[in-house]
């Protein structure tokens, strides 16, 4: 049996992504499953490299209910971070670079010594260097933001750009830290870390378990992202958007 054209879905998505351009979704009628979408994940990746990029991180993707409810996929997912997606905090984003995008507050890892795959994190302040507050950009690349399981795998789990605010040694109480998500100064989303699989914790194992199926392993000084504490909010043109973290500070982007 012939499989689904991976090398042709990854060009597809990844001209969708640079031309700021929607596409329909695609896995059901490719016959694309998990593990194919993954491949198709590996091949955007490549992509990215090929074009001088640099793998920086790996971030969890529906790690809250706020998000699967907000997309209707109810599966923690995982997708790639290259150097070209971050932005400086305080940093601007042009809108027009992007399909429709959305901000989520995430909170993010600093990653030092991690265990091999399949086994847990023993000592997280050993596997993790740094906390920070962040923001999380993402752009489905397929109309209307409206995706399979599949399909968002496929589309590197919609991820676009992100902000990473100042590191801070692993707080007390990492598991229940207030979040709010702030557009022009005023509060957008409210949430806690324990919105992410009770604790933000779970989602490095998470990700270590799920990334380690596909064979990829993640390293000493990488980011990872956790996954958003509550649903995204649309990136308008002019908006100030700010993430505040308990304990852990601010991070801030403007769109223009
Ligand atoms: C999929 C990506 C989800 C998160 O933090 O839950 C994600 C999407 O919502 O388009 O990044
Ligand atoms: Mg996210």
């Amino acid at each position: 049996m012939i499989g689904p054209d991976i090398a042709g879905i990854a060009q597809t998505l990844g001209a969708a992504a640079d031309n700021a351009s929607a596409i329909p979704q695609l896995a059901a009628e490719a016959g694309l499953g998990v593990d194919a979408a993954y491949a198709v994940q590996a091949a955007l990746l490549q992509r990215r490299l090929d074009r001088g990029e640099r793998l920086v991180g790996l971030k969890m993707g529906l790690t809250s209910k706020a998000k699967m409810a907000q997309v209707g996929v109810d599966e923690v997912i995982w997708g790639r971070l290259t150097d070209a997606m971050r932005v400086p905090d305080g940093g601007s984003v042009d809108v027009a670079e992007f399909i429709h995008p959305r901000a989520e507050p995430e909170v993010a890892f600093l990653l030092d010594r991690l265990p091999e795959p399949g086994e847990p994190v023993g000592d997280f302040t050993d596997a993790v260097r740094a906390v920070a507050p962040a923001i999380e950009l993402i752009d489905s690349r397929y109309a209307n933001f409206t995706f399979s399981l599949p399909d968002v795998i496929a589309d590197n789990t919609s991820a676009a750009a992100f902000v990473i605010g100042p590191w801070s040694p692993v707080p007390d109480g990492l598991e229940n830290l207030g979040v709010l998500l702030e557009v022009d100064g005023r509060v957008a989303q409210v949430g806690s870390t324990a919105a992410i699989l009770g604790d933000p914790r779970r989602a490095l194992d998470e990700g270590i378990r799920l990334a380690g199926r596909y064979g990829a392993r993640m390293r000493e000084g990488w980011v990872f992202l956790a996954g958003a504490a509550t649903a995204a909010v649309p990136l308008r043109p002019g908006a100030h958007v700010r993430v505040v973290v308990e304990k852990l500070g601010t991070a801030s982007l403007r769109a223009s």
